[in-house]
């Protein structure tokens, strides 16, 4: 009897090589750009600057941990031509094996979003930031993919400047008629945010603005959580719980802060956030709840190695879940209904303290994965010869991709 009452070592391995087996977490094509500050961005020679490139490092990523099968795409960034470029992504996607994740619309870019896309007083504006919206749409039925993820920059600078209730009616208006284009099979997921790139408000700043509006919209559309969008003192577990217990969770912008919305990599400053959030997810579908949640990166690589720091995340991921799933909650359960508060937190922290990283070399090994894929990628030839290929090419100055 092994010492997580979960029954004998091969048990053990086998429930852990079964919870590997179906974690997935998905990639954004933007972390492998050169992305940087307000401040400027550190170019790096090896950095993905066309959407071949961005699969070529995706499938590299999914070779190394077997856990990364989808990339998300930002529509402006990725498919500047829109519908257009579609066949020559779905080719990418086949030639590289990896699937088109979410599709992000660009409502941060132009000119003409300076007091808002969605909504902008500007009648004219909001329907051509709704046009958008159902070309990602028709982008993600033509690349067989089911989300359409969106976050709103949308908000002001200045007291008195916006009326927020009528920007408010506008959103629901444009989220009514972007839910109608759906189809059947599609999701809407709306990312909240509490600021930046606005500094007074924000259209949608946090999770109760968030299910509103996705509930207003329609049965498709899900509230999206980016564990970067919180305050500081934000219980993101028990938001999460609330979301989990109405229904309205669809998936997750995984990354890591100190301050604000560092989009650090996952696990590297708080790990323990990452798990508490994991065991929400876990403990609920544990008692049969049929949770739909999209589990995806979102985080942009301003110093490390981009595709390092995304086998890093990976790895991080898979041994959080891991971790998560070893917790004998059955236990915590009659703990926790007992009031033992210390023999509760004592299970709940052991699980999260526990070293995962022997179950997941064997399970790496099983697999025909490399036991420690960060280690592989660096002593591998695929950085040198990316290095090589995008060296010599002049890489622009701006900030993000
Ligand atoms: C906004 C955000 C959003 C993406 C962007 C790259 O901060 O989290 O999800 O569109 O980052
Ligand atoms: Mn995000």
């Amino acid at each position: 009897m092994s010492r997580t009452g979960l029954g004998s070592e091969g048990e053990l391995h086998e429930r852990a090589f079964r919870v590997l087996d179906s974690f997935d977490i998905e990639i954004p094509s933007w972390g492998f750009a050169n992305t940087g500050t307000r401040f400027g961005k550190f170019n790096q020679p090896a950095a993905a600057v066309t959407i071949e490139e961005k699969f070529a490092d995706a499938a590299e990523v999914h070779r190394l941990t077997g856990s990364t099968s989808t990339l998300a795409l930002h529509v402006l960034w990725d498919l500047p031509n829109g519908l257009a470029d579609a066949d020559a992504v779905q080719a990418l996607a086949a030639e590289h094996g990896i699937r088109v994740g979410s599709i992000n619309p660009n409502l941060f870019q132009d000119q003409e979003y300076k007091y808002g896309s969605l909504c902008n007083p500007s009648k004219e504006i909001r329907g051509r930031a709704v046009a958008h919206m159902l070309d990602s749409i028709a982008i993600g039925v033509r690349l067989a993919s089911r989300d359409v993820s969106l976050w709103l920059p949308d908000g002001s600078n200045y007291p008195g400047t916006q009326s927020i209730r009528q920007r408010i009616g506008w959103l629901e208006e444009a989220l009514a008629e972007t839910h109608a284009h759906l189809a059947p099979e599609q999701r809407l997921l709306v990312e909240y945010k509490p600021f930046e790139p606005a500094f007074y408000h924000t259209d949608i700043a946090d999770w109760g603005m968030a299910l509103h509006l996705a509930k207003a919209a329609g049965p498709q559309a899900r509230v999206l959580v980016d564990t970067g969008h919180h305050y500081a003192a934000q219980n993101i577990e028990q938001l999460v719980a609330w979301l989990i217990h109405t229904g309205m969770l669809g998936g997750f912008h995984f990354n890591d802060r100190r301050y604000a919305d560092d989009d650090l990599t996952l696990g590297s400053i708080d790990p323990y956030q990452i798990f508490r959030i994991f065991h929400e997810i876990q403990a609920a579908e544990a008692e049969g709840l049929a949770l739909d949640v999209a589990f995806m990166i979102d985080q942009s690589h301003n110093l490390k190695g981009k595709v390092e720091a995304m086998v890093q995340t990976v790895m991080s991921a898979q041994e959080l879940w891991l971790k998560a799933s070893l917790l004998d909650r059955e236990r915590l359960g009659e703990l926790q209904e007992r009031c033992d508060l210390v023999g509760a937190e004592e299970l709940f922290r052991g699980a999260f303290y526990r070293d995962v990283r022997p179950l997941l070399a064997a399970w790496r090994e099983q697999r025909g994965l490399a036991a420690d894929p960060l280690s592989a990628l660096r002593t591998g030839d695929y950085m040198a010869k990316i290095t090589r290929e995008r060296g010599g090419r002049k890489a622009g100055g701006g900030s993000y991709a």
